[in-house]
């Protein structure tokens, strides 16, 4: 067989990956038609394919690449870690210094009130491990019987039983067997989509008490956790009206129940702060941590466990864990990464600077014809697609046939930006330049202009 490198011709990479790469979240047969873009390189905000094309990722990846590529020093630390250790575990009374160092150190940038870390390699391994951490405290505390978990219709937890299942995605939960059992999912603070003729500020108190009345119904001796992203990410950058988070903290509190902030994409400056929940002015008991954790260098994953949570579920033997906790390469290489967070003040750029700056420009899309809403928080935001911009109107089309199309320009266009359904989202790498801010904004604005000539010319411009 020949070699298979970067300079194979792009047909015979594409054919190759159709016939033995299943793809995630894909229709594979669609592959044989319609090879994948294959990307070869990146650097900074630029990926580069194999026809070497230069390719805007606002999409940072997954919401994971917070550095931007092609960062040397974490190359570096990789090499250097895999030398002196390349594993070893933390299971039978061992420990080595990545898992203690890091540990460390995410316990001082976390808020307030968190002493420990258990680790995975995904987000959806650090949302099970989140599951049985709830259910093992509240059993440990002697009601075994507090085990239901509240999750909100629309959320992304990750893909695995568990994960999928704390997911609301009507999508995945037709396949294979979820939710598992004891999951209950209350409605999304969506007022674009959901909120009808109320006010933001009623439509978020509304969907936070939905959370009350589920507890009330299946009783506070039963419900363990409620978990939820800050901001929902994969279900198209869902910002809650202000009135949303209090409320749900105040019935947390009142009803005695654990928080579980989803800081998967949130976390490590996405919103402008270290952590979602310091942005939205919430105190989780447990977060979620992922993505920007190494800035997608690594997998790297954990949940920050409260210093209560720890010291209840920490007198007895917790039967869970997974061999690649606390990888001593990923975890060297998150440390890198978040000393370069810290050092190069990217963080307080987002905040101070680079944020503001692409909000305004952003925000300023939703003068588009074709576009009903901008929302943006720190550095992921979203616009909704309309075919009426005067009532919120969704398609008549099928959801995310609009969509598709303008992801679809996006791309030939040379920016990675996404589409949820008919909504557009970005997350661009937090380094992202002035200039690489207004390079995205023209690339977008160009796409808008296409795609509504493309809807119209299809007879797809017309309200549901
Ligand atoms: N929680 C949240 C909030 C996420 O966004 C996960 C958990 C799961 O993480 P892992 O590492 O297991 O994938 C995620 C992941 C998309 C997309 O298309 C989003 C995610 C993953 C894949 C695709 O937006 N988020």
């Amino acid at each position: 067989m020949t070699q298979i490198t970067n300079h194979l011709p792009t047909a015979e990479l594409q054919a190759l990956d159709a016939a033995h790469h299943m793809h995630p979240f894909s229709t594979q047969a669609g592959f044989e038609t319609r090879g994948a873009r294959v990307i070869t390189r990146a650097k900074g905000v630029f990926l580069t394919d194999s026809e070497g094309e230069e390719i805007l990722d606002a999409m940072a990846g997954l919401w994971c690449v917070n550095i931007g590529y092609g960062r040397d020093e974490l190359a570096d630390v990789a090499a250097r870690q895999m030398r002196e250790l390349p594993y070893y575990n933390t299971f039978f009374q061992t420990t080595h210094v990545p898992a203690i160092a890091l540990s460390a150190k995410l316990v001082e940038i976390a808020p307030d009130g968190f002493s420990h870390v258990f680790y995975g390699s995904s987000g959806s391994e650090a949302n099970d491990t989140n599951i049985r951490l709830v259910r093992h405290y509240w059993a440990t505390k002697g009601q075994p019987d507090k085990n239901i978990i509240i999750s909100r219709k629309n959320a992304y937890h990750g893909s695995t039983m568990g994960g999928g299942s704390l997911g609301g995605m009507s999508g995945m939960h037709a396949q294979g067997g979820m939710p598992i059992p004891n999951i209950h999912h209350i409605g999304q603070p969506n007022w674009y989509a959901e909120g009808g003729d109320m006010t933001p500020a009623e439509f978020g108190l509304m969907r936070a008490r939905e959370l009350e009345q589920a507890i009330e119904q299946l009783g506070a001796d039963r419900v363990a956790a409620f978990i939820a992203e800050p901001v929902q990410g994969a279900g198209g950058v869902i910002v809650a009206p202000d009135t949303y988070w209090p409320e749900i903290q105040r019935i947390c509190d009142a009803h005695d129940i654990l928080l579980i902030a989803d800081e998967v994409i949130c976390g490590f400056g996405r919103t402008g702060q270290w952590f979602g929940s310091q942005t939205l002015n919430i105190r989780p008991d447990i977060m979620t941590m992922a993505k920007g954790l190494s800035s997608g260098y690594a997998p790297i994953a954990g949940s920050m466990i409260s210093a209560e949570v720890a010291q209840v579920v920490g007198q007895t033997e917790f039967n869970h864990g997974y061999t690649y906790h606390a990888h001593p390469v990923a975890a060297a290489v998150a440390l890198e990464n978040i000393r370069i967070l810290e050092e190069e003040k990217i963080i307080q750029r987002v905040h101070d600077d680079i944020g503001p700056y692409l909000q305004g420009k952003w925000r300023a899309l939703a003068d588009h014809p074709l576009v009903g809403e901008a929302q943006i928080v720190g550095m992921m935001g979203s616009i909704a697609l309309t075919p009426d911009k005067s009532r919120r109107a969704p398609f008549a089309a099928e959801a995310g046939t609009a969509g598709y199309i303008t992801r679809e320009i996006s791309f030939a266009n040379n920016l990675v930006m996404r589409h949820v359904g008919d909504r557009m989202i970005i997350s661009p790498p937090l380094t992202i330049t002035h200039a690489e801010v207004d390079l995205l904004i023209e690339r977008a604005t160009k796409t808008l202009d296409q795609a509504l000539a493309k809807i119209k010319s299809e007879g797809l411009l017309v309200a549901g």
